[in-house]
């Protein structure tokens, strides 16, 4: 069964608003989609939130960018609503695929069992839908959800198909970090537009980048925030453009993808590729009230977010010395158990992504050490499912170590690999038995088949026969499982 358009986005859309079930009505503005911002930008919307018992669902929107475009989102908004939970309770939510194609549900950073990882072998068929329950199993971070069918990823995300999904647990709250008014949760893009009624996706296996920024589906926007100590929670969402974040109000980080890093770090710049998210606490304390600081894009001159400055009460709460305590990850040290190249635009090792092959099998529970190197083809942002990662270093080609840098440390589910790097990280994979995916998070190279299978096992030599036997015939419902 298929959805036509008024089906799918029946009851989403609530009276008055056009287009925007994820947004308050006088946050709605239609900014008009063009290479320069506007004269006066259009006001920032804050998403909302999912209602427990309201489905997820993969459904034609409007940006507002391009409002006569037909493009995707969940829920009739893009970006879709927010899912906010609690560490140890358990997700549940029927998500349907209204959409006219095969969509998938992955939630990126969740470490989830196989069957609930939204994995192209798993996709929805137009029209399906499916429940979805997993336990929160790990700490607060943001995290997000996306599409993740196979050679379409990069086609769905640009139209639209993104949200926000958020784990709290008692460790960040009792941190008081800023929130409410004080708390901005972002979605970057970019975005190339004919008109106001068509979103421009072309083929490109270098990774479809756009000629304009776009902020929670708003190009140029503008927010208000108090003259405080604010929070700045970030995901990068565009296919394939790296962001150079800055600022000249003082940037802190305190999180990246797994959450809480182990103390803040301030930074004058924070270079995020696709998929990464990082946690930066921007002190406004003084700024004078109506000026206006931008959050900026340093690669690409652009002024993403105008933040007008209000006078507020100030709080008496200041940034802490210590954020939380990270287990380090130990190894013996050594070779890297494994060395994955990130060759063009479309290859790891010399294999494209075949759906029913498995590249390896990881014993669960033991650190490995794992490095990524890139042969053209660079910036290639690595993102392993199943698990996170710590990073340990890397080299440069000309000998030196590679870069430090503030917004890596701690846990992290992606990682950005240069041209002319390596990156070694450490990582176990504790959680559940099952196949994972390693694959480059720049969307045309994951497309084009930049991707691997791997199995996590406790026998792993037991798991690569299985795997072998399933290429030739296919799943197999195993008696042991
Ligand atoms: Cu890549």
């Amino acid at each position: 069964m298929s959805l036509n358009r008024r089906q799918a986005l029946g009851g989403f859309f609530t009276a008055g608003v056009v287009g925007w079930a994820g947004f308050t009505a006088s946050d709605i503005s239609v900014a008009l989609a063009q290479a320069s911002p506007p004269v006066e930008r259009p006001l920032f919307p804050r998403p909302v939130l999912l209602a427990a018992g309201d489905e997820l669902v993969a459904t034609p929107a409007h940006p507002a960018f391009a409002p006569q475009a037909e493009a995707y989102g969940y829920n009739g908004s893009t970006p879709g609503p927010l899912i906010r939970i609690r560490k140890d309770e358990m997700f549940r939510k029927v998500v349907r695929n209204g959409l006219t194609e095969e969509t998938s549900f992955h939630w990126h950073g969740l470490t989830v069992p196989t069957l609930m990882d939204g994995q192209p072998q798993d996709a929805l068929a137009a029209g399906a839908s499916t429940e979805i329950a997993f336990p929160i199993i790990q700490r607060a971070g943001l995290n997000w959800y996306h599409p993740h069918p196979h050679g379409h990823t990069g086609r769905q995300a640009w139209n639209g198909m993104a949200g926000f999904f958020i784990i709290e647990d008692d460790e960040e709250n009792a941190l008081n970090l800023p929130s409410g008014e004080d708390e901005l949760i972002l979605v970057l893009r970019d975005a190339k537009v004919q008109g106001l009624t068509r979103l421009i996706y072309e083929l490109n296996p270098d990774g479809h980048e756009g000629d304009f920024p776009v902020v929670n589906g708003v190009a140029w926007p503008r927010t208000t925030l108090n003259n405080r100590l604010v929070r700045l929670r970030i995901l990068n969402g565009a296919n394939a453009r790296v962001f150079q974040l800055t600022s000249k109000a003082p940037m802190i980080v305190i999180g990246n993808d797994g959450g809480l890093i182990d103390k803040p770090h301030p930074v004058d710049m924070v270079e995020m590729s696709p998929g990464e998210r990082v946690d930066l606490l921007m002190d406004l304390r003084r700024v004078p009230p109506g000026a206006r600081v931008g959050l900026n894009c340093a690669s690409a001159e652009w002024k993403l977010l105008e933040i007008n400055v209000v006078a507020a009460e100030p709080t008496s709460w200041d940034i802490p010395e210590r954020l939380s305590e990270i287990e380090p990850l130990v190894h013996g040290g050594g070779e890297p158990e494994r060395t994955f190249v990130f060759q063009e635009t479309d290859r790891i090792n010399d294999e494209r992504f075949d759906m029913k092959t498995i590249a390896f099998a990881v014993e669960q529970g033991k650190v490995e050490r794992w490095r990524f190197a890139s042969a053209r083809g660079a910036p290639h942002p690595v993102h392993v499912h199943g698990a996170h990662f710590q990073i340990i270093g890397g080299q440069h080609t000309n000998g030196n170590p590679r870069r430090d840098y503030a917004w890596e440390r701690g846990w992290k589910d992606t990682v950005l690999v240069r041209t002319h790097e390596t990156v070694d990280v450490l990582i176990r994979f504790d959680s559940y038995e099952g196949r994972y995916l390693l694959h480059c998070h720049k969307l045309e190279h994951e497309d084009h088949g930049m991707m691997l299978n791997f199995v996590v096992a406790k026998d792993t030599v037991e798991a690569m026969r299985r795997a072998e036997v399933e290429n030739i015939y296919g799943p197999i419902c195993w008696p042991t499982l």
